[in-house]
């Protein structure tokens, strides 16, 4: 097979790409590990910024997440049970997010695909990719059942996420990684209940952190932090929603609608950068190149101004003979991917107990909030940041 541009990884970031692509004529194909219904099995990210939601309406693919996505102009954060409101709105200019899940977002991403004959190949194995740096094309291998596939190409787009093969294609000589691992994950529920706040609640607790997100007005979404030793079975549906209430203030709790939970999973929180996202004719995106802990609601909208930057620079090269877009993608993709990370390791460092921290730390951590709700400016720092830098 031939295409222009073959892209690893059929998440949001591979196939938002694939999709601008098309639309501007230019040949993608997607390769993806596991099966479509997996992926769309995948709950993650629930906040989007207006800059990910301008990119979906671009790509033909906003209609759904339009009429059906809640705009929130704010967001409340309770420190030991008392409640405060972050206006977005008010403090980053007008601005506000979309709250439409990452799940939803894909199944729309997947369904344009199919309606443009776009090429996704699911279920692939052993994806090797050939001569990245080369001055010949780079090239892809797969396996299919027991048949070796061949894809000849011009660029190849790493989007395969944190546990992806592109990444892993880079020299150890050349890549460079910084992490950050916290010592504690999040659990998180999903339940057909009425959310219990219209707006979502971050809540600081010396018990843990907890969060209250949504889906719609029938879809809620519940975290707490729980230590990196627990899994999910240690944790009943009974276990997590009387745990979630000690954490919240007394009339959230009082009034929160418990019920069955459809998904209940861990994930452990990092943060992580790979450096640099561009080796020869490979570029790294999204999860592939950098992992933010959820507290900021980062990760997802990251990996949209990466597909920006690609689907403009990819358009330059295409269409004008220009490849200033691609030399300098990783410097400019990797600006605002190192904003988002101290926005996020800052959101989690706020709001988390650490295990291990000191009586100062802690004292630390009410002063930060404490400073944050007295200062105008404090809060219009932490709006931009959350409502999407600039791209
Ligand atoms: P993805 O990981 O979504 O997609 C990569 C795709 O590549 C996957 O479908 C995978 O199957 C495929 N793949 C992997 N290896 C491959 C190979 N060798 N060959 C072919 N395909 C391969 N972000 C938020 O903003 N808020 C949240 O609450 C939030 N919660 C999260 C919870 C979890 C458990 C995880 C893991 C992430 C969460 N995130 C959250 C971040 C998440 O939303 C990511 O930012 C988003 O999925 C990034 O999308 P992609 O870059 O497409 O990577
Ligand atoms: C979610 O709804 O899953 C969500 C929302 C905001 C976050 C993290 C997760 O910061």
């Amino acid at each position: 097979m031939k295409t222009q541009v073959c892209i690893i990884g059929g998440g949001p970031s591979g196939l938002m790409l694939s999709q601008l692509l098309h639309l501007k004529g230019i040949d993608t194909i997607v390769l993806e590990k596991q099966s479509r219904e997996y992926v769309l099995g995948r709950i993650r990210a629930g906040v989007l910024e207006e800059g990910f939601a301008k990119l979906m309406r671009e790509a033909q693919c906003g209609e759904r997440m339009d009429s059906e996505c809640e705009v929130h102009h704010g967001f409340e954060i309770s420190d030991n049970g008392v409640l405060q409101r972050v206006d977005l709105t008010k403090h980053s200019g007008g601005s506000s997010v979309v709250v439409y899940g990452q799940t939803e977002l894909t199944r729309d991403l997947y369904e344009a695909r199919d309606r443009m004959g776009g090429k996704v190949i699911h279920n692939v194995e052993d994806v090797v990719l050939h001569d990245l740096s080369a001055d010949t094309p780079p090239w892809v291998t797969y396996r299919d059942g027991d048949e070796i596939q061949r894809i000849d190409c011009d660029y190849v787009i790493g989007a395969d996420g944190f546990h992806g093969v592109s990444r892993k294609s880079i020299p150890r000589e050349v890549l460079r990684e910084y992490e950050k691992v916290y010592p504690f994950g999040w659990l998180g529920v999903l339940s057909r209940t009425k959310p219990v706040s219209p707006e979502l609640i971050y809540a600081r607790h010396a018990r843990g952190f907890a969060l209250c997100s949504l889906r719609s007005q029938v879809l809620s979404r519940y975290y707490i932090q729980v230590p990196l030793t627990d899994t999910v079975e240690d944790w009943s549906d009974e276990a997590f929603w009387e745990e979630l209430k000690r954490r919240l203030p007394k009339d959230v709790a009082a009034a929160l609608e418990t019920g069955p939970s459809i998904e209940k999973s861990i994930a452990p929180l990092r943060s992580f950068v790979a450096e640099p996202m561009r080796w020869g004719n490979l570029f790294l995106a999204g999860d592939a190149a950098h992992i933010v802990p959820p507290t900021g609601a980062r990760g997802l909208n990251s990996a949209a101004s990466d597909i920006y930057y690609l689907y403009h620079a990819m358009l330059d090269h295409y269409h004008n003979c220009d490849d200033t877009g691609l030399d300098q993608y990783s410097q400019k993709a990797l600006a605002r991917v190192w904003k988002a990370q101290r926005f996020s390791w800052w959101m989690t460092s706020l709001l988390h107990t650490f295990p291990d921290s000191a009586e100062y730390d802690r004292k630390l951590q009410d002063t930060d909030l404490a400073y944050l709700f007295s200062s105008d400016r404090a809060l219009g720092s932490l709006a931009e940041n959350y409502v999407g830098l600039p791209f």
